[in-house]
């Protein structure tokens, strides 16, 4: 196992990218459950950078397709800066969010930071959702339903281009776990763009051991990878606190190991936890369920075996 990481936590309160308005809250409900004494137990020196500032919600509705982008801009800029800020010296950014547009700031940065260092990125999406609409594809215009088609370059310019490369990454540097809700345009697009989708059919087939066996396939010593936790990914009965709920999750120990899965790699390099939306938990729990397997994801191991 590599050294623990010197990790960096950045706090972004928004929910401009979201449908249900509550997001803006996880940052310091994440902090209530003991996020970084639960990293500190795993050996990582851990600095809390605060929370971003940004433009309010206007709680207004779409235009063009899309809800907020003036404000979503905004936000990612912010973003972007301050992930690719703490790579720059080395640390593991870790964006507690904040609804997930905030991926495409943080994404953009991971990726601008590889082109500089000559890396490989891996990006693992931990979804409920494969948050690839775009404008004219999207139901909602909520923009934490398109963050991973901006990324790859479908979208407005303000956002495509925000780390100065365009595309800031390619779909084939994209594994999608978790998946079971996509709309009917935006699958035809996931399909178009040969993003690899793991979704919950494969993983009750499969299961997790395999799913994340190939997921994690043909990493090596030049590879960063970036996780994007998206608490939907759960199973609503072990995440009741998010605004866009999905039956049919992974169960607490599948997603556990799925974590731990990741932390036998030593790859792990930066990572988004985003969409809990503490005005829909009951007493904190899904803050404590996603600190919990952040601490998994940071080495915390159940196994006996030596
Ligand atoms: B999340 C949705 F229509 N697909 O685009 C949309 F079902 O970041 C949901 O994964 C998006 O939580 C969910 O609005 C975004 C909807
Ligand atoms: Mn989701
Ligand atoms: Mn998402
Ligand atoms: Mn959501």
């Amino acid at each position: 196992m590599s050294s623990a990481p010197r990790v960096s936590l950045i706090g972004a309160p928004t929910d401009v990218g979201a449908g249900v308005r509550g997001a803006s809250m996880g940052p310091e409900a994440l902090r209530v459950a003991q996020l970084q004494p639960a990293l500190e137990a795993q050996g990582c020196d851990v600095i809390d950078r605060g929370n971003l500032s940004g433009p309010p919600n206007p709680w207004q509705p779409p235009v063009n397709g899309y809800r907020h982008l003036d404000e979503v801009v905004a936000w990612n800029q912010v973003v972007h800066e301050a992930v690719h800020a703490e790579l720059q010296q080395g640390r593991l950014p870790l964006l507690l969010g904040g609804d997930h547009c905030l991926g495409i700031g943080s994404i953009s940065a991971v990726a601008r930071y590889c082109r500089e260092t000559g890396k490989k990125l891996r990006v693992l999406w931990l979804d409920a959702h494969a948050d690839f609409n775009t404008n004219t594809l999207t139901p909602t215009g909520n923009v934490h339903g398109m963050p991973v088609a901006v990324l790859c370059g479908h979208g407005p310019q303000a956002l495509t281009h925000l780390g100065g490369h365009h595309p800031a990454i390619k779909p084939q540097m994209v594994r999608q776990i978790g998946i079971r809700s996509v709309d009917a345009g935006e699958k035809r697009l996931v399909h178009a763009e040969n993003l690899e989708v793991f979704d919950m059919r494969y993983i009750d087939e499969m299961g997790m051991r395999h799913t994340m066996e190939m997921a994690l396939a043909l990493l090596d010593a030049q590879t960063h990878l970036h996780v994007s936790f998206d608490v939907d990914f759960l199973d609503a009965e072990v995440a009741p606190g998010v605004g866009t709920t999905v039956r049919g999750g992974p169960t607490y120990r599948e997603a556990q190991l799925c974590m731990e899965m990741i932390a036998d790699t030593g790859r792990l390099g930066s990572l988004d936890v985003v969409e809990l939306n503490p005005a829909l938990d009951v007493r904190n729990q899904t803050a404590e369920v996603a600190v919990d397997l952040i601490a998994s994801l940071f080495g915390k191991s159940t196994l006996m075996r030596r």
